[in-house]
């Protein structure tokens, strides 16, 4: 059998998605650092098998997949416990509607390339790039509040897929100073979820290569 490796890195939101999921259902695996700052991820054997030259990728039963949404969705249809979504095709929707406010609709347009455009083709300080970063944060977040569960999870008494993706944009957002007092819901649920081995495990803090 092929060892399981995740390429990622230890800033990246949508890896430490990633690492919370492995974790959550236990899949052994290693992990093999991909600076984004030394540009790791656009060298020429990794774009080879990741035309994007994001991170994560992970290896996997002889495959390379990416995108961490479609990796989760993998892990969850071969390592079913804990279920990311529920069967019930109610709930699924409104699982998958909540994680796409953040990985479909924040996440993107904060990306570091993004950052790198506003800043070096479009000449913005850092100081218009950081309330940019925070704008659509604050804006996806507000939405989020709005049908967030007033207790235990978003997957209820056990995290799912939103729980997932919540918690490294919570990170992200504070990281870049942003006002959390408006999202009350939000924060509660980070904090419950960072209670866990599997979220501490994946946070940035306890994968940065020393
Ligand atoms: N939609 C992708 C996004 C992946 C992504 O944006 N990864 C970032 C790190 S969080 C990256 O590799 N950025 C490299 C760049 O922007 O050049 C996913 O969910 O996996």
């Amino acid at each position: 059998m092929t060892k399981t490796i995740l390429y990622d890195y230890w800033r990246s939101s949508a890896s430490y998605r990633v690492r919370i999921a492995l974790n959550l259902k236990a899949v052994p695996h290693i992990s093999v650092s991909t600076s984004l700052l030394d540009g790791a991820n656009k060298a020429p054997g990794y774009v080879e098998r990741n035309p994007q030259g994001f991170v994560p990728m992970l290896s996997i039963d002889g495959h390379d997949l990416t995108q961490s949404l479609a990796i989760i969705d993998y892990l969850d249809a071969n390592f079913e416990d804990p279920p990311m979504v529920s069967s019930d095709p109610l709930q699924r929707s409104r699982t998958l509607a909540q994680a796409m406010i953040i990985a479909a609709d924040i996440h993107p347009v904060n990306n570091l390339r993004i950052m790198k455009y506003l800043k070096e083709q479009l000449g913005q300080d850092q100081d218009a790039v950081n309330d940019w970063y925070r704008h659509w944060i604050i804006e996806g977040f507000a939405a989020l509040e709005e049908i967030a569960p007033d207790e235990g999870f978003f997957g209820g008494k056990e995290p799912n897929l939103a729980d997932v993706c919540l918690v490294p944009q919570v990170y992200n957002a504070r990281r870049f100073d942003t006002d959390m007092g408006a999202f009350p819901k939000l924060v509660r649920i980070d904090a419950a979820c960072n209670t866990l081995e599997a979220f501490r495990r994946a946070h940035p803090d306890a994968v940065k290569p020393s």
